[in-house]
């Protein structure tokens, strides 16, 4: 396992520390950040507490499904409270904004405890459940956003963003920038972030979440990652991402829907082939069929692909022009199952974007 020394890791905190944070109780931050759906997946952490991945991933920012969240810097250090949509979050949500947030406050130095540790948390989750799109991705992303708001960090750019909301989930290092965007694995905390690859893609292409299951997964992501590292294909898997993250690139600079799909669907099959060599999947025999029928709708002549997350519920990615075409068969089919779907979403919004109406739907 590469990871940093102390020394090292000592030497760029202090580099972050440079760009002064203030804990000012009262004072607020606000952000919104898009979901996203990774096209290249990141899939295993070389370090677990710094969310330094094994490999690069690249993904679509989602236009339909943000979060919204409200950072106050409180003096009273009992006071942590987290209202998800209005109400207290569950624990486990709670436990790990907390967490995060100590994190961000380490490392611009500010106060973890005693006076001036105290805060309060609202979120908006743009991101329904029955959606089928994960919203850890546009939560953690926006609470890095809030925060830096709250505590006067100005001048921070995109690429420091990206490092902050990684630390909360992985994934969210990518819901700071819109378009596709890819995040370079890099070795330790400075090199590891996401940035753009195409934040207005040329391409009409939209991504349709298909519910057919409520269940909540059994195995969470990170302890799927830990237990995939043990296939005997982790490695192979790790290669392959990088070989993907290399062709995506091409194939996004030149429009290729057809490789943008192809490489996708390829990459999710290589993710679920090698974790059932670890001795777990997450497909049901809902998700294969689903899965079989995209694959026999492409051999009919109608462009789409399939990719999958941790989770039993396939996605689809495809040219907007088939869209409905793609729905109608899958209603046909599956006439249980709730689709939705998405374009292109932006990068993250900070502060001054909430006017007022902003944040009375956002309140509703
Ligand atoms: C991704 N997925 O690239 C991958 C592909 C699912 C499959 O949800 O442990 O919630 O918090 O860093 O970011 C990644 O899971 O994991 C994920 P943590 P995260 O979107």
């Amino acid at each position: 396992m590469a990871s940093m020394t102390k020394e090292h890791e000592a030497e760029q905190q202090e580099r972050i520390r440079t760009t002064p944070a203030q804990a000012i109780p009262g004072r607020a931050g606000v952000a919104r950040a898009h979901a996203n759906v990774a096209l290249v997946k990141y899939w295993g952490k070389r370090d677990e507490r710094l969310r330094i991945p094994w490999a690069s991933s690249i993904s679509m920012t989602l236009d339909g499904y943000w979060t919204t969240t409200r950072f106050t810097a409180l003096a009273d250090p009992s006071c942590r409270t987290f209202l998800l949509d209005g109400a207290p979050a569950p624990k486990a949500a709670a436990g790990r904004a907390a967490h995060a947030i100590n994190i961000l406050r380490e490392r611009y130095g500010l106060p973890t405890d005693g006076e001036n540790s105290g805060y309060f948390l609202e979120s908006w989750n743009h991101v329904p459940v029955s959606s089928g799109f994960a919203s850890s991705a546009s939560g953690f992303a926006a609470l890095a956003g809030a925060f830096a708001d709250a505590s006067g960090l100005k001048d921070i750019g995109h690429r420091e963003l990206s490092r902050l909301a990684r630390l909360g989930s992985g994934s969210a290092s990518r819901s700071i920038d819109g378009g596709f965007v890819e995040w370079h694995a890099g070795t330790d905390d400075a090199s590891s972030y996401a940035e753009p690859l195409d934040e207005h893609p040329g391409v009409d292409l939209r991504m349709m979440s298909v519910m057919i299951s409520d269940a909540q997964k059994e195995i969470a992501s990170t302890e799927g990652m830990r237990r995939s590292a043990r296939s005997p294909y982790f490695s192979v898997w790790v290669g392959q991402c990088e070989d993907a993250c290399r062709r995506m690139r091409e194939a996004v600079a030149e429009n290729d829907i057809e490789a943008i799909g192809s490489i996708a669907e390829g990459n999710a099959r290589q993710m679920h082939a090698m974790t059932l060599c670890a001795g777990f999947t997450y497909f049901t025999p809902g998700t294969l069929a689903v899965t079989r029928l995209v694959e026999q709708l492409r051999a009919d002549g109608l462009e789409c692909f399939w990719t999958c997350d941790a989770g039993a519920n396939p996605k689809i990615l495809v040219p907007a022009s088939n869209e409905n075409q793609v729905a109608a068969a899958i209603a046909e089919r599956f006439p249980q199952a709730r689709c939705e779907s998405s374009g292109f979403g932006p990068g993250i919004a900070i502060g001054h974007h909430q006017n007022r109406e902003e944040r009375k739907e956002d309140d509703a």
